[in-house]
């Protein structure tokens, strides 16, 4: 982005956010309304390529956000991004069955209207691909208000038997898959321990910013795990099975698998770990100019652990605290904001970490373990701006 360029032509976002039923933010501080003022301009990245440009949302495509052209709390679903490893199935509503299988009391087969006829619960979750990327300045990320019926509802209603300790989602997409030399059909699948899947957060989900499911978001139902990275969130869900012992599918097991080199009781060792929670993360998205008042504006995701700070550092300069968001919720993403009110012209670079009520900082690359696969990218992420 060479120039200057005034956000304020993208007001299709605010459409498409008021068209998905959402209440107007009346009452909210100012700065917590992100869309522009006429007179704000975004400043340049000097990091960003020229050219540089999301792709768009389209038929089995993946769709990352220009992170710089986030203007709402929640993100309009036709921006949401988009991640699928198979294909993208259309379900018709009325065929679809959701069904609760293996080690439970009263296996469970039921319509979208019977799901829909259950308690039904909303719940703000902004997540990020695992596999999100400084490259795309962590466009993979989006946050929305998601309605459904609880998980643990589900599995109280079908009566998970003792000895049941892990849960598996299978979504409706499929693809061949290779284990050593073998070729087979698999459907897209995750899993996760039964005291996970009992927290009251996770959502059997059919809502999205108060309107059905869009089909690249998994329509007609998929599963919201609050905190988690969005490979939990398994799309087009079909069928919850409980089961005696861990699940190795390949998404659990050997994809979307962390390497990296940790102490492991007092022993370094290369361990591999599957991303499950979210870890503790801050990055800049965007510098604006308002008369002499520079903002600079970023998002933190976590696992729900609340927060202790948000801070910016300019160059070499200290760390100064920034305002997070009071909109934010435990699981929402929270956007936070600094006023740079002494800004010089010239390059500058602009880095912010974040701090959790447990004392744990969002630590620079080279504090992290060393890291082999792409998946977990959390460290402080320096960015460059020019000042005219
Ligand atoms: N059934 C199914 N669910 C899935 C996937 C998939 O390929 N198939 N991809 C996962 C991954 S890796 C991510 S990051 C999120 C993306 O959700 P979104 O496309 O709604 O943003 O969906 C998850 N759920
Ligand atoms: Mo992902």
């Amino acid at each position: 982005m060479p120039t200057e360029d005034n956000l304020h032509r993208r007001d299709f976002l605010k459409g498409s956010l008021a068209a998905g039923g959402l209440a107007a933010t009346a009452g909210m501080p100012f700065w917590s309304r992100l869309a522009l003022a006429q007179d704000e301009v975004l400043v340049p990245f000097t990091d960003v390529p020229e050219g540089f440009m999301a792709p768009p949302v389209a038929p089995g495509a993946i769709h990352f956000l220009d992170t710089r052209h986030i203007e709402t709390f929640y993100t309009p679903v036709g921006d949401f991004y988009i991640v699928h490893h198979y294909d993208q199935p259309e379900i018709p509503e009325d065929a679809y069955r959701l069904r609760i299988t293996g080690m439970v009391e009263r296996p469970v087969e039921m319509t979208l209207a019977e799901l829909k006829s259950r308690e039904k619960v909303e719940i703000d979750a902004g997540f990020e691909c695992g596999g999100n990327n400084t490259n795309i300045f962590h466009g993979l990320i989006g946050n929305a208000r998601w309605g459904g019926v609880r998980l643990r509802d589900l599995l109280a209603e079908a009566g998970v038997q003792d000895g049941g300790i892990e849960v598996v989602f299978y979504g409706a997409d499929k693809g061949i898959e290779e284990v050593r030399d073998v070729q087979v059909e698999q459907n897209f699948a995750r899993s996760m321990h039964i005291d996970d899947a009992l927290r009251p957060e996770v959502l059997v989900a059919y809502e999205m910013n108060g309107a059905p499911l869009h089909l690249y978001h998994g329509a007609p139902v998929r599963l919201i795990v609050p905190g988690w990275y969005g490979i939990a969130n398994v799309k087009w869900l079909e069928q919850i099975h409980v089961q005696d012992r861990r699940f190795m599918g390949r998404y659990m097991a050997r994809d979307y698998v962390t390497l990296s080199r940790r102490d492991v009781g007092g022993v370094e060792r290369w361990e591999e770990r599957s991303v499950t929670k979210m870890r503790l993360k801050s990055s800049i998205i965007r510098v604006t100019r308002r008369n002499d008042e520079h903002i600079v504006t970023g998002f933190v995701l976590n696992d729900g652990t609340p927060l202790r700070s948000v801070e910016v550092k300019i160059d070499d300069g200290p760390w100064r605290p920034a305002e997070i968001d009071p909109q934010s919720t435990q699981y929402s993403w929270k956007l936070f904001r600094y006023v740079w009110s002494d800004a010089t012209p010239g390059e500058h670079t602009l880095v912010s970490r974040v701090t959790d009520i447990n004392g744990q900082v969002q630590a620079t690359a080279d504090q992290l373990p060393e890291k082999r696969t792409r998946w977990e990218n959390y460290a402080q992420f320096p960015r460059t701006v020019r000042i005219s």
